[in-house]
């Protein structure tokens, strides 16, 4: 219990050596108390005993000094004392010595120090707030896969299906008149779901990479006539201009994009935007299946409509007989409405996106990073796939070092967190599946509930451990740790496990009667865990639905959750000032079957988060020593948490021998 030792600043100075650069291991014992502690380097067998260079009341510190070469370096510890061998790597002392789970050091791998730790928050656009009603979709303005999009005029009534072609009016200029309130939170960072030109509301079918979407953005000239619901070409193209694809609209919202991301940064604040390059939409003009826009001569028909198309190589077809109008082309998963972008056989392409790549992070946008769409689907095999983030890598670092790369990623990360691909990932993993199964025992992040069992602590830590194992450290401090986001259900239905089922969906507000209390423990893990906590729009006032489309809801203006909101803000203004949650060390402290404590240090800043996952109230004793808490002087802040209730404030529970006994 008291070995201990990570990546964080305390235990390896500086934690992000580069090649060339000395490097301090510390190692942590009790006092007094091994004989001899190696450190272990892989891969050169060599092992060197550690000095005992340090110790306070508690514990001796072992180190070691060495110079960081080029190469990779992959150590554990093993410390001896009489006969007793233990082992000592990322998932802590340790019976095994399995190489994969070792500290790593990665000369040269550096991410973002803002975002280390950043609250971060997401916004769906369409569905956040309105500030322009002149940029507004209009019913019947173009086709969308054969159907008039239309225009929802209520900003909190509930369609009896949503389709992707229905819109609500959410744009930049709604968000630009929020930005107080946003920030009022203690947000430092926006994450937008796709915002380039595309016809439906998700715009994860992109139509142009070049530009912001007019609606989101500015109109200033109504591009001619709407289109009919029957008005084709004949390649079944729609006939006429539409506003988001007029020149005059374009130009005007990236200027519009320009000055708000001015604006961030003069707060500030940061922005991430979304980057779906492993494919397009259909209306792409590369591809040019229901054009949506009219063909004016300044570019060649799409590979849809014929084989001699100048980006008849942007795509794979399957089918080689069937121009015109060929449809056997690969899409996403099986969407249509997807095509899957071809980099391997058309370097055109490949620069056009290293080029996108550049640009949104360049003046006179200088966006802070992106957030990549299915990243690791990308191509048609994964030597391809990790040339390609590499390459994007070198691209958008050099245009701008201090942008994040963030890819959406289920599954192990490993291979693409070597430093030479991506910073971080979407944090399913190692948050949002462990925690939704401690609290809910609602499987992994999965939207059913079916479970009948709960989750356990043990089981959460474990978990938690080994997938935070697979990445390097400074990919855990920026990963994306939600609770909710536009794929899953909101943690609100999730925690009270029945709430607002697609078709009996209840107004936009939080529901009546709907219980607070896991939610509240998820939020509190949430502000307190290692990564970057990022709250999808309207979480912080309890809004609930169920998966998408459900999940997408207006954000409730003027019927907000006040004491929700509040309770927020202090998590995260608690998040922001101790050091130790931002980016300290975490140690498990106490686990079983309904309760978590863990305890986060960094410096003289020590937090203990105990969570009782019950609604009966207990006696615990958490052994804040392995912190190094051995009194109350010693403790910054307990933050506890139980489904009745909460205690965040407060630090006036007694400590005595280094343990901390509380009632909750
Ligand atoms: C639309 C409708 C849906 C409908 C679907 C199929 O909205 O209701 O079910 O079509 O007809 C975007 C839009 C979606 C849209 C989709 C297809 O946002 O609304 O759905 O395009 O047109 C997996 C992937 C993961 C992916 C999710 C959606 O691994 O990468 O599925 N996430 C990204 C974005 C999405 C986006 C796309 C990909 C496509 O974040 O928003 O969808 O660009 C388990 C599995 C995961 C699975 C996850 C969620 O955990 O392990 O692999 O994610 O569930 O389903």
């Amino acid at each position: 219990q008291a070995l201990f030792c990570d990546e964080n600043e305390d235990f390896r100075i500086p934690p992000e050596p580069d090649a060339g650069e000395q490097v301090t291991l510390r190692f942590r014992t009790a006092k007094n108390n091994a004989d001899h502690v190696y450190y272990i380097e892989e891969g050169k067998t060599l092992e060197v005993e550690m000095e005992k260079a340090d110790s306070d009341e508690m514990f001796d510190y072992y180190e070691h000094h060495f110079t960081v070469g080029e190469q990779v370096v992959c150590y554990r510890f093993r410390v001896e004392k009489g006969e007793e061998i233990c082992h000592y790597n990322r998932l802590g002392a340790a019976m095994d010595t399995q190489s994969c789970f070792s500290f790593r050091i990665t000369p040269g791998f550096h991410t973002p120090e803002w975002a280390k730790g950043a609250v971060m928050y997401q916004i769906f656009v369409d569905r956040f707030r309105c500030g322009d009603t002149n940029n507004n979709v209009e019913t019947g303005e173009y086709v969308y896969i054969g159907r008039p999009v239309y225009r929802v005029d209520e900003w909190d009534r509930y369609p009896s299906t949503m389709d992707v072609g229905c819109f609500y009016g959410g744009d930049l200029q709604g968000v630009r008149d929020k930005l107080d309130y946003i920030q009022s939170l203690g947000v430092e960072v926006i994450y937008f779901n796709p915002i380039f030109v595309s016809p439906s509301n998700h715009k994860y079918d992109c139509q142009d990479y070049d530009h912001i979407d007019p609606h989101y953005g500015k109109i200033v000239k109504d591009g001619g006539e709407l289109v009919a619901e029957d008005a084709k070409d004949n390649s079944g193209a729609s006939k006429y201009v539409i506003r988001s694809a007029d020149k005059a609209n374009l130009d005007a919202s990236d200027k519009f994009f320009a000055d708000f991301m001015e604006e961030i940064h003069s707060r500030g604040m940061r922005v991430i935007i979304d980057g779906v390059f492993n494919h397009c939409g259909s209306f792409n003009k590369w591809l040019d299946r229901e054009l949506i826009y009219e063909r004016d001569g300044s570019y060649d028909c799409g590979a849809y409509v014929s084989a001699d198309s100048p980006y008849r190589t942007f795509f794979k077809f399957f089918r080689e007989d069937a121009w015109p109008n060929n449809p056997n082309y690969d899409g996403w998963w099986g969407h249509d409405t997807l095509p899957k972008l071809n980099y391997e056989e058309s370097p055109k392409l490949y620069e056009y996106i290293m080029n996108i790549a550049r640009k949104w992070v360049s003046p006179p946008y200088c966006v802070d990073g992106w957030r990549l769409d299915v990243a690791a689907d990308l191509g048609h095999s994964s030597e391809f796939n990790h040339q390609f983030w590499r390459d994007f890598r070198k691209v958008v670092k050099e245009a701008n070092p201090e942008a994040l790369i963030l890819a959406e990623h289920y599954g192990d990360p490993i291979e693409w967190l070597q430093g030479d691909q991506w910073d971080t990932i979407m944090n399913y993993d190692a948050f949002m599946e462990p925690l939704t199964w401690f609290l809910t025992g609602m499987e992994k992040h999965s939207d059913e509930c079916n479970a009948s069992l709960y989750g356990d602590g043990e089981n959460f830590f474990r978990s938690m451990y080994y997938h935070m194992s697979r990445m390097q450290t400074q990919s855990v401090q920026t990963a994306m740790n939600e609770l909710s986001n536009h794929d899953h259900s909101r943690f609100m239905t999730r925690t009270n496990r029945t709430v607002g089922r697609i078709g009996n969906m209840g107004p936009a507000a939080a529901e009546k009667g709907v219980h607070h209390g896991i939610f509240r423990e998820g939020v509190l893990i949430q502000m307190t865990w290692p990564g970057a906590p990022t709250i999808y729009y309207g979480d912080e006032t309890g809004m609930c639905g169920w998966t998408d489309p459900d999940n997408r809801r207006t954000y409730p203006w003027g019927r907000e959750d006040h004491e929700l909101i509040e309770f927020h803000k202090y998590m995260v203004s608690i998040h922001k000032k101790n050091a130790a949650l931002r980016r300290g060390s975490l140690k498990k402290l106490l686990a079983d079957r309904q309760l978590i404590s863990y305890g986060r240090f960094c410096g003289n800043n020590r937090c203990v988060v105990v969570v009782n996952n019950s609604a009966v109230s207990r006696t615990v004793k958490v052994p804040v020593w392995e912190i190094g808490i051995c009194d109350n002087d010693r403790l910054t802040r307990v933050m506890m948490t139980y489904t009745e209730g909460y205690n965040v404030g407060a630090v006036d529970c007694p400590v005595e021998d280094g343990i901390l006994t509380l009632e909750m």
